[in-house]
């Protein structure tokens, strides 16, 4: 997957230089060019996949420009300073509502959300305070790092997803590991005294919502330095585990196409962020 996304960058940055300057060799090419796409196609992926593919590339240009080819701590400081820096939209708790109305629409229904955890679809105007209604589900517990809903990581909307109320309430502040009973309300989803595992269809998106808030949240804005552990005991510390499982579920549930759209709604319209583990997977292995 990474490969051929550098291979189809590599193509294309090659097709323009050879359009702009050698006209003969030009001419071969795009034959080339086209070989893996329609292969990539045949294999059965998807018209929105290889866009998205595409899109990344021109985001390595631009908005990664400076992280490109680190590794490490420089990748994670490096990535700190990007998404930082280009958070010019922070969002009050109440605008909370309206944008998760939006980043988290059913694709094949434009009245509703889809909830993370059950994974159904539920009308977008049933938020609220009843068992069954929706309501906005922080992925980094907010009493881990106790930062409660100010403007900052309790309004982020990269980690805030809808919620089954009661379901929410089931996940409350635990830290992520596997195991335990299944939730009755939400099959897939098991938990126990201290942690709680998502259906296998959230896994990845938790492992990099929890990763995203690790990087973006250093310590230097007037919150806390959120990290990742290996611990399921972390109560209010600004810790949450375990990472090893979280990187294994990372690899497990690659970024899907509506993980991929939600990101760049957060970019294009609220924060002007992007959840870098999104965009290039391939980094929490270089950084954890
Ligand atoms: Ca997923
Ligand atoms: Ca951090």
């Amino acid at each position: 997957m990474d490969n051929t996304r550098v291979t189809r960058r590599g193509r294309i940055a090659l097709t323009v230089a050879a359009g702009t300057v050698l006209v003969a060799v030009a001419a071969q090419i795009p034959a080339t060019a086209t070989a893996t796409p329609a292969a990539h196609a045949g294999s059965g992926a998807t018209t929105v996949t290889q866009r998205s593919s595409i899109s990344v590339g021109a985001y390595d240009d631009s908005y990664y420009e400076d992280a490109i080819g680190k590794t490490g701590q420089d990748l994670k400081n490096s990535l700190h300073q990007i998404i930082s820096s280009t958070q010019t939209g922070k969002l009050t708790y109440d605008q909370v509502w309206d944008a998760l109305k939006e980043t988290d629409e059913d694709p094949a229904n434009s009245a509703n959300v889809i909830l993370l955890y059950s994974g159904t679809s539920q009308s977008k105007n049933s938020n609220g305070p009843d068992p069954d209604d929706w309501n906005r589900e922080h992925v980094w517990a907010k009493s881990h790092g106790d930062f409660g809903t100010a403007t900052g990581p309790g309004t982020d909307i990269h980690h805030l997803r809808p919620s089954d109320v009661s379901v929410n309430s089931t996940r409350g502040n635990k830290d992520f590991d596997k195991g335990g009973t299944e939730v009755g309300e939400a099959p897939g989803n098991f938990t126990d005294d201290d942690s709680f595992e998502p259906r296998d269809a959230d896994k990845g998106d938790v492992a990099r919502m929890i990763l995203y808030m690790a990087v973006r949240y250093d310590g230097d804005d007037g919150f806390p330095d959120l990290e990742p552990n290996d611990s399921v005991d972390n109560g209010s510390k600004p810790n949450i585990g375990r990472i090893s499982v979280l990187k294994q579920w990372s690899q497990q549930d690659p970024p899907s196409t509506f993980e991929k759209h939600r990101n760049q709604v957060i970019f294009d319209k609220y924060q002007h962020n992007r959840n870098p583990f999104i965009d290039h997977p391939e980094w929490v292995n270089e950084i954890w």
